[in-house]
Parts: structure tokens; sequence; C-alpha cells
């Protein structure tokens, strides 16, 4: 069964320093450059939002289209990467899930290359992360979270926990990058 690896908001807003910088945000770029190479294809999402987002009522400002801290993080492979996702374009759009991508459809795309696990990985783990994965459940897709290459906002602490039992109550495998099999 074709595998592809999701890598979501490796952005440099949700590093260290940041906008919106994730405690660890960067930690995840070694091991997703370490995975990349092992999947049949790979996808990235970007948090692209126009200036004057309803998003930015809730959130500070961060990953506007088109600059610096919308940006992939510098050591992010990011050559390796077949296809890019743009999400939360429309300034009424939170745009949490790679589901909601508007430059392209996630799941044609999936479909139209016979995948059928998706392995999720990337920023953040209680939003970003577990927004798409759940996306990924309901759309029948194999659904992997790689527990090594995430990383959370945990505006409460606890919430990543939280997350990580939501995705997996819904039916999401919880794996680590060394225990992934690829035959
Ligand atoms: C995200 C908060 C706001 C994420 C995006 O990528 O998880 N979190 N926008
Ligand atoms: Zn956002």
């Amino acid at each position: 069964m074709k595998k592809a690896l999701l890598i979501v908001d490796v952005q440099n807003d949700f590093c260290p320093g940041g906008a919106l910088g994730v405690k660890d945000g960067d930690k995840v770029v070694p091991p997703i450059n370490g995975l990349m190479e092992r999947f049949d294809l790979v996808i990235s999402s970007q948090d692209w939002h126009p200036a004057d987002s309803v998003h930015f009522g809730k959130w500070p400002v961060h990953c506007v289209a088109g600059t610096h801290g919308a940006d992939f993080h510098p050591k992010l492979d990011s050559e390796k990467i077949d296809l890019k996702l743009y999400k939360g374009t429309d300034n009424k759009d939170d745009g949490y899930s790679a589901f909601e991508a508007t430059n392209t459809s996630l799941s044609d795309f999936l479909e139209e290359h016979q995948i059928r696990k998706l392995y999720v990985c990337g920023l953040a783990t209680d939003y970003c992360v577990k927004a798409t994965a759940l996306d990924a459940v309901k759309a029948g897709f194999h659904t992997y979270v790689i527990t090594d290459a995430i990383a959370a906002v945990n505006a409460q602490p606890g919430d990543d926990k939280k997350a990580l039992q939501e995705m997996y109550r819904i039916g999401c495998i919880l794996i680590e990058s060394k225990e992934i099999s690829y035959d």
C-alpha cells in the first residue's frame, strides 16, 4: 500500500523565535528530514494567511502569505517535497486542516496517486496536526501520527496529551518514527 508523509506547517513562525513559536518546534526538523526519502510521496502544508484574516482575532499575527514567517524552517529539506499545500488563505477561514488547502484538493491528489496510508507530522500537535489527522481518518485513510516528529502549542498544559488521546480515540495510529515499517 502506497504511503505519503504529510508535513504540517513546519514554518518559521511556529518555531522558537517565531510569531507563534512552539516549544521545541524546530526539533521536529531532523526526524522529518530523515523520513522524507522513505515515502512514496511527500506533501507539505503551510499556513498562508492574508494580513486581515479573522484568524488573527484568536492568534497573534503569524504566517502571513509570502512573508519570512510563512517560509519553511530553513533546515527542512523542502526540495524533497512533491506537493505544497496552502491553507487558511481566505480571510474568513482558520484553515487548520491540510484537507482545507485551497490550491489543490488533498483528498483528490491522494486518490489520484493511490495513497491509502498517511503519516502526519509537524506543527502543531494540538491544532493543525490534530485537525489534519482527524480529517484524514474521516476521509478513510489509514492515518498515522509520528509522535517524535510533532510539537504542541500547549496554550493549557496537557493540551498535547489531550490532542493525542483525541486522535487515538478517533482511529489514528500513534507511532514513533523508528517503528514505521517500509515494506
Ligand atoms: C496553527 C494555530 C494557528 C497550527 C495554525 O499550524 O497548528 N495553530 N494557526
Ligand atoms: Zn494560523
